[in-house]
């Protein structure tokens, strides 16, 4: 069984983090009618989909993806890098306990979980402007245990390591390479963005298919020629609060008796 944790808009969405784009006014209902598409992209690609409610003082909390990073039948709940954001995490620590076991991130460490790329059993690490070398430590004192290797990769000019690369199929890295340092990864097959759309290098995984934004058609082409699924949703105004698909979502499987 695959699940899948999300949160709603928060009415103060308006008032969020920005770090390489300029602020935008944001629709509010917009942004919240792009969720709910997310949600049922995710119920038509398999999931079962868990929804904590908005919360009115925290404008980042639809980005769910930073508070946590699931390994297996266990989640590392962390310590994001922006101050602002740190009270996200309790309620999906709470949340979370309940079907997985709980791992915490401490002061004073940083790290956002758009920083984690999970491929196998390796964790590449963005060391971004939101993760410190305290927070990649603490990760891999964490996930060790559990057979997780942790990889630190150098990431500049974007915000996480996944705005710059996540893993569309198996061993298959969807990438803007301009902004991370590719000697970290060793081989592996590389798919690149079209130089048209710089910010199309995060797509969703599940299971064989891919989530990916409505507003990179090129690279979405790309993608279908290699064969693979890709289901499109629009989170353009998601994307002004410099989210994109990974963000809004955690997931994690179950084995069923
Ligand atoms: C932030 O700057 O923290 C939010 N406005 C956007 C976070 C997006 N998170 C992600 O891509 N994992």
């Amino acid at each position: 069984m695959r699940h899948a944790l999300v949160r709603g808009v928060s009415p103060a969405m308006g008032r969020c983090e920005l770090t390489h784009r300029e602020r935008q006014p944001i629709d509010i209902e917009r942004a919240e009618a792009e969720h709910r598409q997310y949600v049922t992209a995710l119920t038509d690609l398999g999931c079962r989909v868990y929804e904590l409610p908005a919360d009115p003082n925290l404008p980042d909390s639809v980005f769910v993806e930073d508070t946590a990073v699931i390994v297996g039948d266990a989640v590392v709940i962390t310590r994001p890098g922006a101050a602002s954001r740190r009270p996200e995490v309790e309620p999906i620590r709470a949340y979370l306990s309940s079907h997985l076991e709980i791992l915490r991130m401490e002061y004073p460490a940083s790290l956002d979980g758009g920083d984690v790329l999970r491929v196998g059993r390796t964790l590449y690490v963005g060391a971004s402007g939101r993760t410190d070398a305290a927070g990649i430590a603490q990760l891999r004192a964490l996930v060790a245990p559990r057979g997780y290797d942790v990889v630190p990769v150098a990431v500049t000019g974007c915000l996480h390591l996944k705005s710059a690369v996540t893993e569309v199929a198996d061993g298959v890295l969807l990438a803007n390479r301009m902004h991370i340092d590719v000697r970290a990864f060793g081989q592996g097959k590389w798919i690149d963005v079209d130089l048209r759309e710089p910010d199309a290098a995060n797509g969703l995984r599940v299971g064989d298919a891919v989530l990916f934004p409505a507003a990179y058609p090129r690279t979405a082409e790309r993608l279908r020629r290699l064969g693979i699924l890709v289901r499109t949703v629009d989170v353009s105004e998601l994307a002004k609060a410099e989210g994109a698909v990974t963000c809004c979502s955690l997931i994690w499987d179950t084995v069923e008796p």
